[in-house]
Formats: structure tokens, C-alpha cells, sequence
């Protein structure tokens, strides 16, 4: 193929992708303009077709928690290959990851690998309503727990960039066993627990929402719905497809000491390879498959290279935890050196932080909940991303979306992102 421009492979990939792309958020619906094609990255770059240089602010919407083509990761991967790619059998490796999370995660005594945090979530609502016999789950609005029909009712990330959080093709019946409450809001959760008695198999729920900007939980909010959950035997899942291994090895369970009932994970468990994963309880694991009667299953489940590679991050991680200090100095000197750009140029903003995940609103009150997230200058928010892209910074190309920061950044980069950000700003007040 003799088309070279991010632009030209845009136009082909149209004719032939749905939207030109495999996810709907690289679409740049949110902001406007032609979605870069990336030709390869490296630590915290990216570099698109068109030969230019990014600092990259996704990580892959997460995964890249060391940066990009990590050397250990990569040579853990290619020797791997060398015995084949898949078995569809047991393996070694799948043991040695498991021994890990199994072994470090409070809470978590049996996992089971699958192909995405979509499968891990939709999995996890399975075996719950098996495990209690029971139809019903509560979400939050503006919560993302992948493309599962039950989760498609007022989601976050990429379901907002198409301009309606509830997707078509979801049927009433599905919808029906969907209750939606406010994040952070404890009494609405209880309100639907009370006219739901004895229904609801699970309430799910990003710890830190992550998928309407970056949301962390209010004081008390977690602890109040662990003891709902306790009170009316429902089962408490933790969405750390996200969370889980970025904003501390173990996770939202880990820097707010709550343990849920079963937590999902993916993106860092896989280092970039399609990875996703459910875990809990013995007494509801034992539920699932062939132990247990709830069905799940998958060819390419605990893949070798898949494992492989996160197998190879995850010790990485756990044998340096010093990185996650690191990272939390860098994501710090980012959200402040942001936040003064925009308090110098009177630009009303709202910024919350959980680790290296970082949220900017361009609001003037507090945002809590979707109902805030939704209420930000979006138009601010476009001519930034563009502004940022210009200077060579690739910011997330959505206001839904966190920024995710990975420890290859160094204190130059940050400097470089600041200062880009000043520039951004400064030309976009000098143009109103
Ligand atoms: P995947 O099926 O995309 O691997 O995971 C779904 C998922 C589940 N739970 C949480 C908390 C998630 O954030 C995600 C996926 N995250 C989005 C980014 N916000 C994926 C990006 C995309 O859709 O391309």
C-alpha cells in the first residue's frame, strides 16, 4: 500500500473499517479533525506516519504503565513466540501470573484470564447473578465496564463521544436489568437496593471513575456501599480494568482499603496484549466453569504471549515499587504545572488526581459525578487537544477520557508539556 499520510490512510481505513478505526475513540469524534496512524513508540513517545514525534499522555488507554516497547517486556514476548503463539492447553505461565495477583491482592483467591476488560466485566456480572441467583446489577452513570449490552446504559468513554451514552441494539429486557445510580451518590444506591429487595445480583463500579474524566470517590462513598452490599447480600465488583496495578500495585482496594467481592482487571495485566481478567472470593470463583455451573470460556484465554508479557510487567512492578513514588512526582509536578496555566489566565477549571491518572475540567464547580463531567467547556477542550497535538503533545482526543502517564516520562518531558500547555493557552486567549 504506496499511501503514506495519516490523512490518506484515514480515507482508505473508512472505506473499509467502520469509522476507520477498531475502536471508536481513536475516531477523533470528540475533537474534530483526522485521527494520526502511529507508526511504532518508544518509552514515552509516539511517532505517527506523517514522521512526526509525540509525548504520549494515553499509554494505550492505560497498559503502558513503564512506557512503551519496555525491553523486558518485549524480550519475555519474542521468546515466547519461539514456542508457538497458542496451545489452547494449559501452561506454566498462566500459573506464575496467577501466583502473583493470587498471592499480592487482598481479597483475591482464585482469577480466571480472558480476552478484554469487556469479557472480564460482562463475566463478572455472570457468575454474580449464578453465584446469587438474582437478575438485576446497578452501574453509575457515565461508568464504562466495556461493550457487555448490560453495561451499554448511560456509559462513559467512548459511548459518549457518539452523543449517546445508551447504545442501540440493546434490548429492553437487557435495559430492564440495569438500574443507574449517580456516582458518589450513596442514598440513590440505597433508594434502589430498598425497591429492588432481593434483586440486585451486584452493584459494579469504577473505584476511580476514569472514563468521564478522572472521578475518585467521595469520603465515605466506598465504605458506604461495602456495607449496602453486606446488608442486602449483593455482590461488590470492583472495575479495576483501569485502576487496578497504576494508581498502587494493588490497586483502588489498596490505597482505600476497601476489598470488594470480586474485582476485574486488564490493560497493565497484559502490557499492551489483549488481556483481561475476573477474580474473587473462593466461594464465588468456585462458581465458575468447569468447577462451577456459570459458563465462560475462551480460545485465546491465558494466552502464552499475552501472559508472557504481562507476567513480565506485573514483576517488574512488584519488585520496584518504588516506580509508583516516581510516578506519583511526575504526575504531581504535571497536574500542578497545569492547573497554574489555567488559574493565571483565569480559565475556570476543576482538576482531580488519583496517582497518574488526571482529570481537567474545564468547569467552574467541583465535578463528582457525570452530571458535572458533562457540564465542561468542551469547545475549550477541542482547541487544546489540537493546540497540544500542534506542539507535539498527544493529549487523550476526548473530554470523557483521563490522561494516563507513564514512568518513561521524565522531568523534561513534563517541562516540555507545561510549557506547551502555556503556549496553548496563551494563543487561545489571544485569539477570544
Ligand atoms: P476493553 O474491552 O476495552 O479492554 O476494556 C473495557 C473497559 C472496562 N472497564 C474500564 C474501567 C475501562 O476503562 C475499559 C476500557 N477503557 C477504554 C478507555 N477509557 C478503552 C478505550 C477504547 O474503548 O478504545
Amino acid at each position: 500500500m504506496n499511501i503514506n499520510t495519516s490523512k490518506e490512510l484515514y480515507k482508505k481505513a473508512k472505506n473499509i473499517i467502520p469509522g476507520g478505526v477498531n475502536s471508536p475513540v481513536r475516531a477523533f469524534n470528540s475533537v474534530g479533525g483526522s485521527p494520526l496512524f502511529i507508526r511504532k513508540a518508544e518509552g514515552a513517545y509516539l511517532y505517527d506516519e506523517d514522521g512526526n514525534k509525540y509525548i504520549d499522555l494515553i499509554s494505550s488507554w492505560g497498559p503502558m504503565l513503564l512506557g512503551h516497547a519496555d525491553p523486558d517486556v518485549l524480550k519475555a514476548v519474542t521468546e515466547t513466540a519461539k514456542n508457538s503463539t497458542s496451545f489452547g492447553a494449559p501452561t506454566r505461565l498462566e500459573i506464575e501470573i496467577a501466583d502473583l495477583i493470587t498471592d499480592t491482592i487482598k481479597g483475591i483467591d482464585k482469577i480466571r484470564m480472558v480476552n478484554s476488560g469487556t469479557e472480564a466485566c460482562m463475566s463478572a456480572i455472570r457468575i454474580a447473578r449464578g453465584y446469587t441467583g438474582r437478575d438485576k446489577i446497578i452501574k453509575f452513570k457515565g461508568c464504562y465496564h466495556g461493550h457487555g449490552d448490560s453495561f451499554l446504559i448511560e456509559a462513559g468513554s467512548g459511548a459518549l463521544t457518539m452523543g449517546h451514552p445508551s447504545s442501540p441494539g440493546v434490548t429492553p429486557g437487557t435495559a430492564r436489568d440495569t438500574l443507574i445510580a449517580e456516582f458518589n451518590d450513596l442514598d440513590e444506591v440505597e433508594k434502589l437496593l430498598k425497591a429492588n429487595k432481593n434483586k440486585v445480583a451486584a452493584i459494579i463500579l469504577e473505584p476511580i471513575a476514569g472514563n468521564m474524566g478522572c472521578i475518585p470517590p467521595e469520603k465515605g462513598f466506598l465504605e458506604g456501599l461495602r456495607s449496602l452490599c453486606d446488608d442486602h447480600d449483593t455482590v461488590l465488583i470492583f472495575d479495576e480494568v483501569m485502576t487496578g496495578f497504576r494508581v498502587a500495585f494493588g490497586g483502588a482496594q489498596e490505597i482505600y482499603g476497601i476489598t470488594a467481592d470480586m474485582v476485574t482487571y486488564g490493560k497493565i495485566i497484559g502490557a499492551g496484549l489483549p488481556v483481561g481478567a475476573y477474580a474473587g472470593k473462593k466461594e464465588i470463583m468456585d462458581f465458575v466453569a468447569p468447577t462451577g455451573p456459570v459458563y465462560q470460556a475462551g480460545t485465546l484465554s491465558g494466552n502464552p504471549l499475552a501472559m508472557a508479557a504481562g507476567y513480565t510487567l506485573l514483576k517488574k512492578l512488584h519488585d520496584n515499587l518504588s516506580l509508583y513514588d516516581e510516578l506519583e512526582v511526575k504526575s504531581k509536578t504535571l497536574e500542578q504545572g497545569l492547573k497554574k496555566v489555567l488559574d493565571d489566565h483565569y480559565i475556570s477549571n476543576y482538576t482531580n488526581r488519583v496517582g497518574s491518572m488526571i482529570g481537567i475540567f474545564y468547569s467552574n464547580h467541583k465535578v463528582t459525578g457525570f452530571k458535572g463531567a458533562n457540564t465542561t467547556n468542551k469547545e475549550l477542550f477541542r482547541k487544546i487537544f489540537h493546540h497540544m497535538l500542534e506542539r507535539g503533545v498527544y493529549l487523550p482526543p476526548s473530554p470523557f477520557e483521563a490522561f494516563f502517564l507513564s514512568n518513561a516520562l521524565k522531568i523534561q518531558d513534563i517541562s516540555l508539556i507545561i510549557s506547551a500547555f502555556e503556549d496553548s493557552i496563551s494563543s487561545i486567549c489571544t485569539k477570544n
